[in-house]
């Protein structure tokens, strides 16, 4: 495939960005009553406002050529169908196949693989029943009360996420917990209060092999047999999730009680398969046959709908618009939604573990920006943070704004005030005040001729800034795995054109093995080191410190 920037739908674009420079999204909105019409779509009870976007028509149907001059339909049937999309590790990404709702068979290497996910899924569901009903008892013959998720990076993020997200859905007879950090403050805070007669662990780890998760694991197992005392009780509360059942079984772990997963599976897009065992727990297994029936309405969406119809298409082709053409870095993810509180940080594993890739799948370097930096926090609370440089700051921030019509938890005026300000801010975002409107609001108050002199500048609002809109009636399961599951494609559409390979993640392994090189050094196994000095310096100095 060649250069995306020399295609001629890049070119104009180039050329229609050029023509926009002077165009302002309040004059769009202005001379358009239809721009909201035209520029907004419905998918079951999710809309998607995309009209304050500096774009036009014209903009619009240049990002569909794109689409078709890099190959794009091409890339989603290879996704869906099991090609081996993930090119270094020589795998697929079969994420689409562990919601497949459809009767359709999914066939990897001559095998569907159907069979296996429902039979998982089945594992999953009975045994959480067991667990959620009280049958599944202790050592000592008390029922669970506290789940413990021990598991890092896509093994943590997506049912953290999903489980505080769920909330209103979840027992209230089970507590979750989730324990990444090796840092031993979060495990010591997390089991404080627990009771290990009462206490599950999962310990998710695709690889069984990271080093954060068996620290903690190990720990856990050790704090848990201080007062179980005998090795048999670990069966009835340690249960593994894993494609790796010989690293199970060396950790003590009886391979009935392991939920097995497949190498297929990436581990930031894995809360689908059994990574997913802590929301089941949580929200039940009905539910969460919910949250897989919403991402695959979307997965069907994405596969099947025109470009200017498909959400994540639009979603990932305007991002890349914002980015390569309006030259935007990042891109804000801002919740009006409290139970989406970590919604920002798991995209931005989602989609920065992904996209941030500077080699090609040729192998070449790339010549354009690829994955934005993501980031964000939920509304109110951004907005007496961060927003004045999204307001009035040098770059230019895109952001997704989300926000359900009702809320969880009706409240007096909550809700409307709460909504009242995602609509405030995204249309601030883009009328900005001019310098006319500052003025007479500022004569308005009474202030002098010299004061309004002095402060206009300040009081005025460049606007013109881009952003989406998610609304959606309530955040339940299944309108959670909708939102994911757009997330996850507009990611795959922007890796796409980019022609970057989304589902490895060479500078996460590169993390992994630096840390073992340098703990030697550190437990005093070793002394030597071929490091620099500031390394060198710092270690001498962590030992006298510690001395
Ligand atoms: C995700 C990454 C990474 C991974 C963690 C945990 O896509 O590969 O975040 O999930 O490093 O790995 P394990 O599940 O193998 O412990």
């Amino acid at each position: 495939m060649s250069d995306p920037t020399t295609l001629p739908a890049w070119q104009a674009l180039r050329e229609n960005r050029r023509q926009l420079t002077d165009v302002s999204l309040r004059a769009l909105f202005r001379d358009n009553p239809q721009r909201f019409n035209q520029f907004s779509l419905q998918l079951d009870e999710l809309l998607f406002d995309f009209s304050k976007n500096l774009l036009t028509e014209q903009t619009l149907s240049l990002l569909s050529e794109l689409a078709d001059q890099t190959g794009l339909r091409t890339r989603i049937d290879a996704l869906f169908k099991g090609d081996k999309v993930n090119t270094t590790e020589g795998r697929a990404a079969l994420h689409t196949a562990l919601r497949n709702r459809s009767k359709r068979p999914v066939v990897l290497d001559g095998q569907n693989l159907m069979p296996q996910i429902e039979q998982v899924l089945k594992q999953m569901g009975d045994f959480s029943d067991q667990v959620r009903s009280g049958a599944w008892r202790g050592y000592s013959g008390r029922p669970i009360t506290d789940i413990v998720n021990i598991g890092i990076g896509g093994s943590d993020l997506g049912p953290l996420m999903v489980t505080e997200a769920l909330k209103p859905y979840a027992s209230d007879n089970l507590r979750c917990h989730f324990v990444s950090n090796v840092d031993a403050s979060q495990l010591c805070e997390t089991l404080k209060p627990l009771n290990p007669e009462t206490c599950l662990f999962l310990i998710a780890s695709k690889t069984f092999t990271t080093q954060e998760t068996l620290t903690n694991a190990y720990s856990a197992r050790h704090w848990f047999l201080s007062q179980a005392k005998d090795e048999k009780h670990i069966a009835r509360h340690f249960v593994a999730i894993s494609t790796n059942p010989e690293r199970v079984v060396e950790f003590g772990i009886d391979p009935v009680n392991m939920f097995e997963f497949w190498e297929w599976v990436g581990g930031r897009y894995s809360l689908w398969s059994a990574i997913g065992l802590s929301i089941v727990l949580a929200i039940g297994k009905d539910n969460f046959a919910e949250l897989l029936s919403g991402a695959h309405l979307v997965d069907e969406h994405f596969r099947t709908a025109p470009w200017t119809e498909n959400i994540p298409a639009l979603m990932g082709l305007i991002g890349l618009w914002n980015a390569n053409f309006l030259g935007a870095e990042s891109q804000a993810i801002l919740p009006y939604d409290q139970y989406l509180h970590r919604f920002p940080a798991y995209l931005q594993q989602a989609d920065m573990e992904s996209n941030g890739k500077s080699i090609t799948t040729q192998g070449k370097e790339v010549n354009y920006t690829t994955g934005p930096i993501i980031w964000g926090e939920p509304g109110t609370n951004g907005q007496h943070a961060f927003y004045q440089l999204i307001h009035q700051g040098t770059r230019l921030i895109p952001c997704d704004f989300l926000a359900a019509a009702n809320s969880q938890n009706p409240l007096g005026e909550h809700q409307q005030i709460l909504l009242a300000n995602f609509l405030a801010q995204s249309e601030a975002l883009m009328m900005g005040r001019t310098a006319a409107e500052a003025q007479q609001e500022m004569e308005n108050t009474g202030l002098s001729a010299a004061e309004i002199e002095r402060l206009l500048p300040h009081r005025t609002f460049p606007g013109n800034r881009p952003s989406n809109s998610f609304l959606y009636r309530r955040l339940d399961p299944k309108t959670l795995g909708m939102l994911i599951a757009l997330y996850e494609h507009k990611i795959f559409v922007q890796a796409s054109i980019w022609q970057i390979n989304p589902f490895d993640q060479w500078g996460v392994e590169l993390g992994k093995q630096l840390a073992q090189k340098i703990l030697p050094l550190l437990t005093g196994e070793s002394t030597i080191g071929t490091h620099d000095s500031s390394t060198c310096g710092l270690i001498e100095r962590i030992h006298r410190l510690r001395e």
